[in-house]
């Protein structure tokens, strides 16, 4: 019997493939790849250099600290992975690119195919390689040495998305940021901890009373520790009116008196088709 290719390839463009192995090959990515569901392809940019020291970086034009990542050899590269094989997306990796949230590792796991991740190093990739990409993308406001550690978060929010890949297809329905509330709490044993005890509803059995606590409280962690959350939860009208009696304002459920969120919609780059010669 032939195999079915994957449904989705990440070839990792990176500086330190060796930092990525490990985590490529264990658990959620592992277990996906040996399934033949993902594949994590991770490739030196090095191999590109086009100088016998490998050298990919150089000094910054009009001064300054640092060393930027030369163009010309994120262009080998990339011509190089889609000689091999027909490229769909080019990633790179910079604070300066769209937030990558719950929604985006959706669209991405539907949408499959094979994307190329760039991950920089140093003072980051001459500005030029903007041509040569589809996305830009940031995992948050923090500033991080390269892009490794955010290929990774990505690849590994993605990957459980694609069909297949988590046993329990239900069982990313109730995720925090895909119902668009913060998760209830769980409890295991033992029942009582160091006086604290599990909530008597939850070892009662009445799986309706159980379903209504955890709504209760999911809205009510949301309202505490995110309310910036709210107006895009697709509340139902009993969620609103239970988060009023939890002391929510009206305001906070619609977001009308809220800071604006991040453009939702980023600039989506797709490769210009090269001009026909006339
Ligand atoms: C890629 C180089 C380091 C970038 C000076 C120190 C993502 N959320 C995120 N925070 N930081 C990154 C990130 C940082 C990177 C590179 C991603 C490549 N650096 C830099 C510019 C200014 N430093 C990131 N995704």
């Amino acid at each position: 019997m032939t195999q079915p290719p994957p449904a989705l390839t990440f070839s990792v463009l990176t500086l330190f493939p060796e930092l990525l192995r490990p985590f490529a090959a264990e658990a959620l990515l592992g277990k996906a790849q040996a399934r033949g569901l993902v594949q994590v392809q991770l490739r030196d940019l090095r191999q590109w250099s086009g100088n016998r020291h490998h050298k990919v970086d150089d000094t910054p034009y009009g001064g300054g600290a640092g060393m930027v990542i030369r163009v010309d050899v994120v262009a080998r590269a990339l011509d190089a992975l889609r000689a091999e094989q027909p490229v769909d997306e080019v990633v790179m990796l910079t604070p300066a690119g769209q937030t990558f949230r719950q929604a985006d590792a959706e669209a991405w796991a539907a949408q499959g195919g094979h994307w190329v991740i760039l991950c920089g190093r140093y003072e980051g990739f001459d500005a030029r390689v903007e041509r040569l990409v589809t996305r830009e993308v940031s995992i948050g406001d923090f500033v991080m040495m390269g892009g490794e550690a955010a290929a990774a978060c990505i690849m590994e929010a993605v990957a459980r998305l694609v069909p297949g890949v988590l046993g329990d297809q239900a069982s990313h329905e109730d995720d925090s940021f895909s119902s668009g509330l913060l998760d209830y709490p769980e409890y295991t044993r033992p029942p009582v901890w160091e006086g604290e005890g599990v909530p008597e509803v939850l070892q009662g059995g009445h799986h309706g009373a159980i379903a209504g606590w955890r709504r209760t409280q999911a809205l009510a962690r949301t309202l505490e520790r995110r309310p910036d959350l709210l107006p895009t939860a697709g509340l139902t009208p009993q969620d609103s009116a239970e988060l009023l009696r939890l002391g929510a304002t009206p305001e906070q459920l619609t977001g009308w008196n809220a800071p604006e969120p991040p453009a939702s919609k980023p600039p989506r780059r797709k490769r210009k088709a090269a001009a026909d010669p006339v």
